[in-house]
């Protein structure tokens, strides 16, 4: 990418390591850029860093890439997940899950090569964080310590540690046996979920993928969790099989999310 150092931010230079510049690339798209690793990093060396898309380098990684930060008082956020209306499908396969989809700015998926990436250094720890809007006005939030993701191999595998939050430990789940923690990543073309079948009353589900909309998620027995499911507009969020879950917010039928938002801090 061709890009152009237009403004130089004072205060650090380039013997210090750290640079921050206000960028345009080749398409004249205002970004922001450091020699950060990860949105932690940038926030930390760089305190009044605000929140927008920079390009990061994850540690022991040859490959940049752009981000969103969600630049917050308690640190860099690095978004992995946001829906907020219906533009940007999620029904979506295997490759669009593993390299990422929608516009930084707007509603995407930052893919899950990527969060692998970032999450793959073990000198890191990092927590992930789920924030969830209703229809009425109210959010939640769901935050993990000890997140990250297996290499591709692995599919992707999901790894939490501590749950804490007001939205409930829906991927551990709203009852027994259906936890999500160390299940791979599945979608309509790669199935790693914990069903073959599940018995659901007189249904035979082989396929959670399929059965929850068509979007991607770390499906158990399918579980209670999943943010990438089929958008419903307010007035059409209740009692859709296929909507954005997290079963143990806003019970009994499921709930289907106004708006959700991903994301991983380092420490
Ligand atoms: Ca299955």
């Amino acid at each position: 990418m061709k890009t152009i150092f237009s403004l130089l931010n004072s205060g650090q230079n380039e013997e210090s390591g750290w640079l921050l510049c206000v960028c345009f690339d080749s398409s004249l798209q205002l970004h922001r850029t450091g020699s950060g690793t990860d949105c932690t990093q940038i926030k930390s060396l760089q305190p009044q860093a605000r929140s927008g898309v920079y390009i990061i380098q994850p540690a022991g990684i040859k490959s940049k890439f752009k981000v969103y930060c969600e630049m917050l008082p308690d640190g860099g956020w690095t978004v992995f997940q946001r829906r907020s209306g219906p533009t940007v499908s999620f029904v979506r396969k295997w490759t669009d899950y593993r390299n990422g989809f929608g516009a930084l700015k707007q509603d995407h998926w930052l893919g899950l090569k990527k969060v692998f990436f970032l999450t793959k250094n073990k000198s890191k720890m990092w927590t992930m964080r789920v924030d969830l809007w209703d229809h009425e006005g109210g959010t939640a939030f769901a935050e993990y310590k000890n997140f990250r993701l297996g290499n591709e191999k692995a599919a992707f595998k999901l790894q939490v540690g501590t749950y804490s939050g007001n939205a409930g430990d829906a991927i551990r789940g709203a009852y027994k046996g259906i936890d999500q923690n160390g299940y791979g990543f599945s979608t309509t073309d790669r199935d790693n979920d914990g069903c073959s079948p599940c018995i659901f009353g007189d249904i035979a589900e082989s396929d959670c993928s399929f059965s929850e909309g068509g979007g991607g998620w770390w499906y158990s027995k399918c579980g209670s969790a999943n943010l990438n499911g089929d958008y419903h507009p307010t007035g059409q969020h209740i009692g859709w099989a296929s909507g954005l879950h997290w079963l143990t917010w806003r019970p009994p039928a499921p709930y289907s999310a106004k708006a959700t938002r991903m994301m991983i801090k380092s420490a």
